[in-house]
């Protein structure tokens, strides 16, 4: 079931208590949110979206969700023909190096988490925050006729209920496979873990669904997501 609204604060605000496999989205929203309550532009023409999906009991499911999330949105993506897609840890979703969508996670009640996808289409985020100029991507930059938005809904809740069923049955070392294929070519990243920084190689997640930093003495090192406030890619490895 997909509840359509023409403006809500957020999606994820009224999704928070419905039954898991439905989804709310909405025209735009006045106050769009971003991981640890960042600003998330939601503008006429993007697509502003929850899904209320099943959470298995667990660190591994916690962990799992959204990156399996971000996988779902790129197999969509991958539908649509658009194939240069790639993820910058956690969720982002990048297309030649400017963020397509992004993914909030909220868990407001045991046993179900509401999975909030934000993806520019025709909208023009920039317009309202001149800082996103050159840093974001849209649909109808990439498709010469980009989908309708209840349509491309549709579309990305059908991957995304194919993951997370995926995760419930067969636990994330299968996901997380195909998830660190899709992070592209091992970056130096900083890490900004709640105020301490720290830099290393970032090589992908654990079968856990952990963030794997290497040092430069080789040295092994794991995040999970709560603890990393921002992750800065600097630059490739050659
Ligand atoms: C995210 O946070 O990327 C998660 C965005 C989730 C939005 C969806 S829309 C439906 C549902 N309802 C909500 O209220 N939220 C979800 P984060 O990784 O913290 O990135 C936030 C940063 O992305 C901001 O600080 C900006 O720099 C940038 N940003 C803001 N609006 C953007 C946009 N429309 N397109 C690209 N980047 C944007």
């Amino acid at each position: 079931m997909l509840y359509e609204y023409e403006t809500v604060a957020s999606t994820n605000l009224i999704a928070a208590n419905l039954e898991p496999w439905t989804a709310v989205r909405a025209d735009t929203q006045t106050s769009g949110r971003g991981r640890f309550q960042r600003t998330w532009v939601s503008d006429l023409g993007g697509l502003w979206l929850s899904a209320v999906v099943p959470l298995g009991e667990g660190e591994i499911h916690r962990r799992a969700l959204p990156l399996a999330a971000g996988l779902a949105i790129c197999n969509g993506l991958h539908d649509l023909g658009i194939s240069e897609v790639r993820l910058r840890w956690p969720n982002d979703v990048l297309v030649h190096g400017r963020k397509l969508a992004g993914l909030l996670i909220d868990q407001f009640v045991a046993g179900r988490a509401v999975v909030g996808i934000g993806l520019n289409v025709k909208n023009q985020p920039e317009k309202c925050d001149p800082n996103l100029a050159n840093h974001v991507r849209r649909l109808a930059d990439l498709l010469s006729n980009p989908p309708e938005l209840p349509d491309l809904a549709r579309l990305l809740l059908a991957h995304l209920k194919r993951v997370v069923i995926e995760l419930a049955d067969n636990g994330s070392p299968s996901l997380s496979l195909r998830i660190n294929k899709l992070w592209g070519v091992p970056r130096t990243v900083e890490l900004d873990l709640n105020g301490r920084l720290c830099r290393g190689t970032f090589t992908g997640v654990d079968s856990e669904g952990r963030l794997i930093l290497v040092d430069h003495s080789g040295t092994q090192s794991f995040y999970d997501a709560h603890e990393v406030r921002h992750l800065t890619e600097l630059h490739c490895l050659p």
